[in-house]
């Protein structure tokens, strides 16, 4: 592959990313019930003590300094802070902001997603993203967490990746809250748009200013075969639909789905245009599309298109799907942030390169005058990985999850030598 000659500027932010649940430990939450209800892959893995990241914050702050990384990225558990409905935990509130402020300490711009896929048990039994009660709901949380960030130039994320928990939560009932019905999940979606705005009034009131987005989950498509009217069809809509429904109704106020016999929407919600100040992309493989004569005429897979091998989580290893998804998120006029990229490499050595091709198409993007302005690994630590447990291994240091020893893989030397020299460097050549 080409690589563009160009460096990343100075202000061009390198650093990593991850989420509560997968790493902090302790934590009870939806999550941990679906665990026990033995809804996983593998029915008896849990997250448990994670990597017990709550006890070892510090150290993992020093692990990214190491790494050359001047942000990182952590979400805030909505159960610690309001295990019950309507009741704060101060002491949750005050070990995140000294947290916030260590990380800070240590020359680490924090990133802070209010809501990565989990909730307190109670949110799904009495006011759930298909009912309106969810949007106050999750403004009086967004409230308590704003008083964290006072000082702090934090960049915010509202949601992280919400049309996977969509997908998986409310279309598939894969993962919590389990429910698989069309309609529910359009009433979620625009709740979870109202609730981000929603969000952002609470944050501009408590902080005056603010830089937040959302991170969205966006995969490049293909038909699976070239030549079926059909399978180019699904992949027409499904990009508008996947890829951009939700930057789109944050940037216009017009919420929009068209994916016929499997759900659809159209509704204006007037306060969340222009709502976001940057589009937070998590890029990591592209899939194919297939249709199907039955509900819900879909088929989704990856394909191992050019003899790359697929990743071990088996996603398609397709960095040239990047630079596409990077020119149109264009459109949005805003600057834009890597929040996730990342592979599943539990050997460790396929790292380097795939961070060298991907980063190879962010210098690409912003030759071609994406205004991208940062780029966040996923993930700094092998963690938790949801549905498939403690298979994948994700992280830049990896994690013996028996004794929790970090230590780091080949990528670290290479994402160091990238984030400090800022220009793309051979793997191999360090
Ligand atoms: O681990 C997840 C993360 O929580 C959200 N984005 C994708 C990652 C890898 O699957």
């Amino acid at each position: 592959m080409r690589t563009p000659e160009e460096t990343f500027p100075t202000h061009f932010t390198f650093g990593v990313a991850t989420s509560a649940y997968q790493v902090e430990g302790g934590i009870e939450n939806d999550w941990a019930e679906w665990e026990r209800a033995g809804k996983l892959k593998e029915p008896h893995a849990r997250c448990g003590r994670a990597v017990d990241h709550w006890h070892r914050y510090e150290e993992d702050y020093a692990l990214a300094k190491a790494v050359g990384a001047t942000a990182f990225r952590i979400s805030l558990e909505w159960a610690r802070i309001e295990p019950e409905r309507g009741r704060f935990d101060e002491a949750a509130l005050e070990a995140y902001r000294e947290r916030l402020l260590k990380m800070k300490a240590h020359g680490l711009r924090p990133v802070v997603t209010l809501h990565h896929f989990t909730h307190p048990s109670w949110f799904h039994r009495e006011t759930p993203w298909h009912l309106p009660q969810s949007v106050p709901t999750f403004r009086r949380y967004a409230q308590r967490c704003a008083a964290l960030l006072e000082g702090l130039d934090a960049l915010v994320i509202s949601f992280n990746e919400p049309m996977v928990l969509l997908l998986g939560g409310y279309l598939q009932g894969a993962i919590p809250p389990g429910i698989a019905d069309g309609a529910l999940t359009m009433r979620a979606l625009e709740n979870m748009v109202r609730s981000h705005a929603a969000a952002r009034q609470e944050l501009l009131a408590k902080l005056g200013r603010v830089e937040l987005g959302i991170s969205q989950n966006m995969l490049a498509f293909a038909p699976d075969r070239w030549w079926h009217p059909l399978d180019r069809a699904l992949v027409r809509l499904a990009s508008p639909a996947y890829n951009h429904a939700f930057h789109e109704a944050l940037a216009t106020g017009h919420l929009r789905v068209n994916m016929p016999g499997v759900a659809s929407t159209r509704v204006t919600i007037p306060e969340a245009r222009d709502s976001v100040e940057f589009i937070g992309v998590n890029y990591y493989s592209r899939a194919h599309l297939r249709f199907v004569p039955r509900p819900p005429f879909i088929e989704f897979k990856y394909r191992d298109t050019r003899g790359r091998g697929l990743t071990d989580i088996g996603w398609e290893d397709w960095p040239e799907g990047f630079l596409q998804t990077l020119r149109d998120v264009k459109r949005y006029g805003r600057p834009v942030w890597i929040t996730e990229n990342g592979i599943d490499d539990r050997a460790g050595a396929r790292r380097p390169h795939y961070l060298h091709s991907h980063l190879a198409q962010v210098l690409a993007a912003r030759a071609e005058g994406v205004d991208v302005q940062g780029y966040l690994y996923w993930s700094l630590l092998d963690n938790f990985e949801w549905l498939e447990g403690w298979g994948p291994r994700f992280g830049l240091y990896h994690v013996d999850f028996d004794t929790l020893e970090r230590r780091p893989t080949p990528a670290c030397d290479y994402f160091r030598a990238v984030a400090t020299q800022r220009r793309l460097v051979a793997p191999g050549t360090l």
